[in-house]
């Protein structure tokens, strides 16, 4: 069974309506793109469908279907911006699968050869490291569009 439960007072519902800020990447009408402020690895930022959605349970296809083209575009951006090896891309459904916040989200995760990934949701990153890192995301996305 799914939970078909949605809580528009989320963090990620907050930052899709402007109430609180992020390091925001890339937007359209489709999904916005900023830094998880408790990054696994320097550069994780999260795909985020504007459609309400707890996960990828309740998700209708057609959200699914627009937001993952931008996955690929943050994945290919974020190889070239952190000069990475490979890109993680995850995403947990319920909080037995390791989801904390309840708005569907793709995390994006440049990865070098040989280093671990920081905890799940564990330190909060200095805001002047994630401002730097979405302004070097931003720039390998102007250069691919
Ligand atoms: P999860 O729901 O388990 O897929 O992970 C949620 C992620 O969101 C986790 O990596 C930490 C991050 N996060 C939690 N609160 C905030 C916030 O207020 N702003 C941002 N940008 N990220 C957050």
């Amino acid at each position: 069974m799914t939970d078909p439960f949605y809580d528009s007072n989320n963090i990620f519902a907050k930052i899709l309506r402007g109430e609180i800020p992020s390091y925001r990447v890339y937007e359209d009408d489709n999904a916005i793109v900023f830094m998880d402020v408790m990054p696994q690895a320097p550069g994780h930022a999260l795909v985020v469908p504007r459609a309400a959605s707890r996960n990828m349970l309740d998700a209708d296809p057609q959200t699914l279907s627009k937001v993952i083209p931008i996955v690929q575009k943050i994945a290919r951006a974020s190889k070239e911006a952190f000069d990475a090896d490979g890109v993680t891309v995850v995403q947990f459904n319920e909080p037995a699968a390791g989801q904390s916040v309840f708005h569907l989200h793709f995390h994006v995760i440049p990865r070098h050869e040989g280093v671990p990934l920081k905890p799940h949701s564990g330190t909060m990153e200095d805001g002047a490291i994630l401002a730097a890192n979405a302004e070097k995301l931003k720039a390998a996305l102007a250069e691919e569009l």
